[in-house]
């Protein structure tokens, strides 16, 4: 028996050793429980309390769920609700508040029927926070007292549940503060601001009415420490929202909503001037990356109705062909979110939801008033069916221009781009493919590299922006063509990333703003047309030095200001200091010692966190909009990383 089992015993009868063990479990295997000990599962613990809070909201009981970080990374979730209760838990013997705490999945094995909404993915409960946590505290305010339970070192109560004060009759709710174990998340315990405040807005998005107030006392500037997220309008205002820095085609965004069977269904979409569809999917508050059957629905019902109403109102002719379901996707923006007692998910991240009476149910819900919208306002009606029909005429003339790509790279290598320089090794595993802007500095990089193993395609002066540009001239792009014959894994629907030729594709610009618009460029493509190369973890960013830094003999390279500070620090005076303006300066064995050397170079990879806020950036940087792009450049100096993408 360990010490820890043994201060157990010592206030503890024997059905609570059995509690205790439960989370030491969790201690001894946090992966079970939460997705890892990383910083995403560190934001887990996080999601858990407040879904709590959501959950006591969606019953409707509380309307208001505050969230506070404070300096030292604790933080403190509080909701307006009943309270949790604080009698004693008929099976546990200790009071409930407790035993929510300390009994691993007690809200659904304890529960009193009342299912959890929220969650569903993660869904694991408070105790795994509670042994996830050096010290954790509950305050329940109700019938005019506040009662008040600490946990330390993973879970073991310091006190059972005492009143220590009093309060207003009429304030009622729950208060969870805790401080996340540091021997269990070894890589970080501190919080990012921007997936906090991403994920609250979303989830208030997601759930019309409920007030989401977020402080984060880390932040400097004091009007910015506190922000208040409340959406009335729900999906319709996640939307426009999404839509921001995009120009729609009409007004109104389509909103619908209803129940069928216990199963909640809301929809919100509207079409902007832009060709790729934006359709996000949640079951209960979760990000169903992969869709599922509530997607399904929705495609369904759109193209059925699009089509019947086009063709009952002259829009298209009788025999004309019907609007494909592509067709009336393109430039919509959609959010779906089903509310189910009983998801079930599948797909390779058990992301897309399974329930196949969820089909039928949004068909009908979303379809019925989906036709009633277009009855309604028929010149936003016009509108959609003209955009759709424009698509149908485009997808046409895709359809040949791929063909003709994909044919071309079925003739093997002498269809590999001439611009390329191919590395000798075929083993994908152990390839790189350099993208380097203009002829000069590809040039340089065709001599300074290891031809063994890095292949390099140097591209001429901007590439296209595939936001603004439809398919066919996408796939008439030289630029584009070149980098997907080279990757060799098929584009868009018809990727195989098992074909890829390069295990590392490493985009290599300037350091300067011109660079930085060109790698955009690039990554929008990558993101729009090639995403899965992005998702499996194959694309990275060179990280060229800004400054040379020589005394004597001695070279050193300086990749940030900070850094070049430092190295005048250790070197002292007389120093010749050169600063680069593009990798043309630099000959091919100074661009392989900084930039391309494995043993020396500094990669960033590139991952795609939120894909939703990710694509809200992309538009963003790609869009009409010129003065939301100038703030965010200037505001992201490093802007990669704080892209998340
Ligand atoms: C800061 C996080 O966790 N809020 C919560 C409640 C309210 C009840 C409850 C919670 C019933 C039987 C499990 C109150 N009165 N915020 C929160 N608010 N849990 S968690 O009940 C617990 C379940 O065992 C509550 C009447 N019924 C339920």
């Amino acid at each position: 028996m360990s010490e820890y089992d043994e201060k157990v015993m010592h206030s503890y009868d024997e059905n609570d050793i059995q509690v205790l063990e439960g989370l030491e479990a969790v201690r001894k295997r946090p992966g079970m429980y939460i997705a890892s000990t990383s910083e995403k599962g560190l934001h887990h613990l996080v999601w858990e309390i407040v879904d709590n809070g959501i959950d006591e909201a969606l019953a409707g009981y509380a309307d208001t769920i505050k969230v506070l970080v404070d300096k030292d990374n604790v933080v403190t979730v509080e909701d307006n609700g009943r309270g949790m209760p604080t009698g004693i838990h008929e099976k546990t013997g200790i009071s409930t508040v407790e035993t929510i705490f300390t009994v691993l999945h007690a809200g659904g094995k304890f529960g009193g029927g009342a299912y959890k909404v929220s969650g569903g993915l993660h869904g694991v409960g408070a105790s795994v926070v509670n042994a996830l946590s050096e010290w954790l505290e509950v305050k329940v305010y109700n019938g005019g007292k506040v009662y008040f339970v600490r946990f330390e070192n993973g879970g073991h109560v310091v006190e059972p549940l005492k009143v220590i004060g009093e309060c207003e009759k009429d304030k009622h709710g729950s208060v969870v503060s805790f401080k996340a174990d540091p021997t269990i998340f070894t890589e970080t315990t501190v919080y990012n601001h921007e997936t906090l405040r991403e994920r609250l807005r979303q989830i208030a998005f997601l759930n019309k009415g409920i007030k989401i107030i977020f402080t984060d006392l880390r932040v400097e500037e004091e009007t910015k420490k506190m922000e208040i997220y409340h959406y009335e309008g729900g999906l319709k205002e996640y939307v426009t929202y999404l839509n921001r820095n995009k120009t729609p085609i009409h007004e109104q965004v389509v909103y619908c909503e209803g129940e069928e069977d216990k199963i909640q269904v809301e929809v919100a979409m509207q079409y902007n001037d832009g060709y790729v569809p934006n359709i996000y999917t949640f079951c209960n508050n979760i990000n169903t990356g992969e869709g599922g059957t509530h997607e399904e629905g929705f495609r369904l019902a759109l193209g059925r109705v699009i089509n019947n109403y086009a063709k009952e109102n002259g829009l298209l002719k009788k025999d004309d062909d019907n609007l494909s379901s592509e067709d009336v996707r393109e430039g919509l923006t959609a959010v779906i979110s089903v509310k189910h007692p009983d998801p079930q998910y599948e797909g390779q991240t058990k992301t897309k939801l399974g329930n196949s009476e969820v089909r039928k149910i949004v068909s009908n819900i979303f379809g019925e008033q989906l036709q009633r919208f277009l009855l309604e306002n028929p010149n936003e009606a016009k509108i959609i069916v003209e955009k759709a029909s424009l698509a149908s005429k485009a997808r046409l003339a895709a359809k040949k221009a791929r063909e003709l790509t994909r044919r071309k790279s079925a003739l093997e290598i002498s269809s590999l781009p001439g611009k390329l320089a191919d590395c000798s090794s075929k083993d994908a595993e152990i390839c790189e493919i350099y993208i380097v802007e203009g002829d000069s500095a590809g040039g340089s990089a065709k001599q300074g590299r290891n031809s063994k193993f890095q292949a390099i395609l140097p591209l001429r002066g901007k590439i296209l922006n595939v936001e603004k540009a439809r398919l066919h001239r996408i796939f008439d792009n030289n630029e584009i063509r070149s980098m997907i014959t080279a990757f060799g894994c098929g584009v868009g629907d018809e990727i195989d990333t098992s074909k890829l030729r390069y295990h590392k594709i490493v985009i290599m610009t300037d350091a300067d703003v011109d660079g930085a618009h060109i790698r955009t460029l690039l990554l929008t493509f990558l993101y729009r047309y090639l995403r899965p190369v992005i998702e499996e973890g194959y694309v990275y960013i060179a990280q060229p030095p800004l400054y040379k830094v020589q005394k004597g003999n001695a070279i050193r390279y300086a990749y940030t200001d900070p850094q070049l500070d430092a190295i005048k620090k250790e070197l002292g005076d007389r120093l010749n200091i050169q600063r680069y303006k593009g990798l043309g300066e630099m000959n091919p064995e100074q661009l392989w010692e900084t930039t391309m050397d494995p043993e020396a170079r500094t990669l960033i990879k590139v991952t795609i966190d939120d894909a939703i806020e990710a694509d809200g950036v992309f538009s963003m940087l790609m869009g009409d909009e010129v003065e939301p792009r100038r703030n965010f450049i200037v505001e992201n100096s490093h802007f990669v990383k704080n892209l998340d993408i």
